[in-house]
This record gives structure tokens, sequence and C-alpha cells, in this order.
């Protein structure tokens, strides 16, 4: 893994294929590296660990795209993978043999909230595979998967790793730009969770809120919103300013990764410190925010 680290560390852009087992996941990987023999072969070798890097340059750009292992059993080599190879551009993987099916819109969904989870910065790409079995007829796949594209803010490409059909200059460069506007955008991201706690210098109510507000105007998850306030909230003898949130943005709080265990220990902790409570109602002001 070692050696896979370095890779990554080097690269400008780091882009995981996932999706289910059997997907062609690693035969997209040998076609982007040109190999068409072996992306052509039908021979199936499950991956369990591909640490080879296929390195590619895009303009000044030099990507490196890694494989992965489908299996839901793999889940936490694919976790470790995300994090160690510092993952920009998750590509989705969707077999189109069938065409798009209920199933693959529901395994869409499982592939993004584990990328989601596992690297909540990295941009999202969908890429239906095997595009030499799809069914003749039908509504095309884009058109099928709109509502989910809109949803999920991802784009859609498609691609025959076997019959070296599709724009693989259009994915690499769009693997490219989707690598170098995620990593601008959690720049100015943390920019923006550091700028917060000089900006609640002395904390008051008022400009807890309206820190709040800009917050979400700038487009920051709840999550992000709240670890910012919090850490704005330390006063300098080290008591938390309490910050009670109200109810839609605790109601997100459960949605998202289990923090409201964490915002009820601080708001318990804050009391017992003998910090000063805020009530944000702008926050009930505007739920909506909160979506
Ligand atoms: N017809 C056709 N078959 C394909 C294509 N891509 C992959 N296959 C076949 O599908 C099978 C699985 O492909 P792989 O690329 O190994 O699948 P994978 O997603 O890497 O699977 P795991 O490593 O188990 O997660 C192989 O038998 C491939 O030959 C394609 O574009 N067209
Ligand atoms: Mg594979």
């Amino acid at each position: 893994m070692e050696a896979a680290k370095t890779a990554a560390k080097a690269a400008d852009v780091n882009v995981l294929l996932v999706g289910d087992g059997a997907c062609g996941k690693t035969k997209v990987w040998e076609w982007l590296r040109s190999n068409l023999q072996a992306a052509a072969d039908d021979k199936y070798v499950p991956t369990v660990m591909n640490e080879e890097p296929c390195q590619l340059r895009e303009g000044s750009e030099t990507l490196c795209v890694w494989d992965s292992a489908g299996p839901d059993d793999y889940a936490r080599l694919r976790e470790m993978m995300y994090a160690s190879l510092r993952i920009d551009v998750v590509v989705v993987c969707i077999a189109l043999r069938d065409g798009i099916t209920p199933h693959d819109k529901a395994r869409i969904k499982v592939w993004v909230l584990e990328a989601r989870e596992a690297r909540p910065s990295a941009r999202i790409l969908l890429l239906g595979t095997m595009s030499d079995l799809q069914p003749a007829g039908g509504a095309d796949p884009p058109t099928q998967l709109s509502g989910l594209l809109d949803e999920l803010g991802c784009g859609w490409l498609e691609v025959s790793a076997k019959t070296d059909q599709g724009d693989r200059a259009g994915l690499v460069s769009a693997m490219r730009a989707a690598g170098i506007s995620g990593q601008a955008e959690a720049v100015r991201r943390a920019a923006l969770r550091d700028a917060i706690p000089a900006a609640l210098r002395p904390i008051r109510a008022s400009k807890v809120l309206a820190a709040t507000d800009a917050l979400f105007d700038t487009g920051l998850t709840a999550s992000e919103v709240y670890d910012a306030l919090l850490s704005g909230c330390e006063t300098d003898d080290g008591r938390q300013v309490v910050t009670g949130l109200g109810m839609p943005f605790v109601q997100r709080m459960r949605a998202s990764r289990g923090m409201l265990g964490a915002y009820t220990a601080s708001v318990v902790g804050g009391i017992a410190a003998g910090g000063v409570c805020v009530l944000l109602l702008g926050l009930l002001r505007s739920p909506e925010r909160l979506k």
C-alpha cells in the first residue's frame, strides 16, 4: 500500500472506480490505460486489492485512477482506499446489460452514500459500463436517470471497455474537471470554517445568528456549520458556549452521521461547564436551508 500512497500523493487528482461486483470496473480501468486486449478479454477475475494506479495526463495535471473490489464484504478495504489514496473523484459504475432497472437506481444511491460518508469532499460521476450489451429500444439511460442525476448532482457518461466504445478523452477530462473543482470547493469550505471563530468574538447571540445565516448562504452543510460554530464558540478560558440550534437542525444532525449524540453531549457539557446558552431561532425561521 505504501507505493500506492506515494503515487496518490504525487497525483493532482485521484479517482476511485466503485460499483457492484462484476459491473465492469476492472475492464474500464484496463480500457482507460489503453490495455485494450485485457479490456476485451471475457475472463472475469474478481478484484480483491488492486494497488496499481492507472496514470493519465490531462492538460498540466496528472490523474491516478484506482480500481476497487465491488462486493459488500470489501467495504472496509474501500473505506481505507478513500482515505489513504486521497480520493477526489468517485466514479460509480453501473452495468447497462439490462438497461437501467429500479435495482440499479437503488444501488446507485447506496454507492453514492458510501462515497459521501467515506470522502465528503469527493465529487461523484456516474458511468454506464457494458454499453455494447444495452438492450435496444427504451429510453436512454440519462433520460431514465434524469431525476436521480439532478438529485445527486452527478454527471453521466457511458462506455464499453470490451468493444472500445465511448469517449475516453471526455471521461478523463470530466474526471479532471470534477477533481479540480472539488478541491477548490474543499479549500473554500475550510477557509470559511476557519474564518468563523474570529468573526464570533466577542460571542453574542446576534453574531452567532448572523454567522449561521452566512454559512448556510455559502452552501456549507448543517454539520459543517455546526462544527464551525462550536469551534468559534470556545471561549478563551476553554468554556464552550452552548448553542441550542433548534429542532430542524437537530433532526438534520440525526440524519447525518449520528451527530445528534455529539450535539447533545456538547450541550450538556457546556451547561455543566457554566457556558452561555444561545438559542439560534434563525434556524427555526428557515428550516428549508437544512434540506
Ligand atoms: N460485453 C461486455 N462485457 C464486459 C464489459 N466490461 C466487463 N465485461 C465483462 O464483465 C465481467 C466482469 O468484469 P470486471 O471488470 O472484472 O468486473 P468488476 O466490476 O471489476 O468486478 P469485481 O472486481 O468483482 O468488483 C467480465 O467477464 C468482463 O469480461 C463490456 O464493456 N462489455
Ligand atoms: Mg474488478
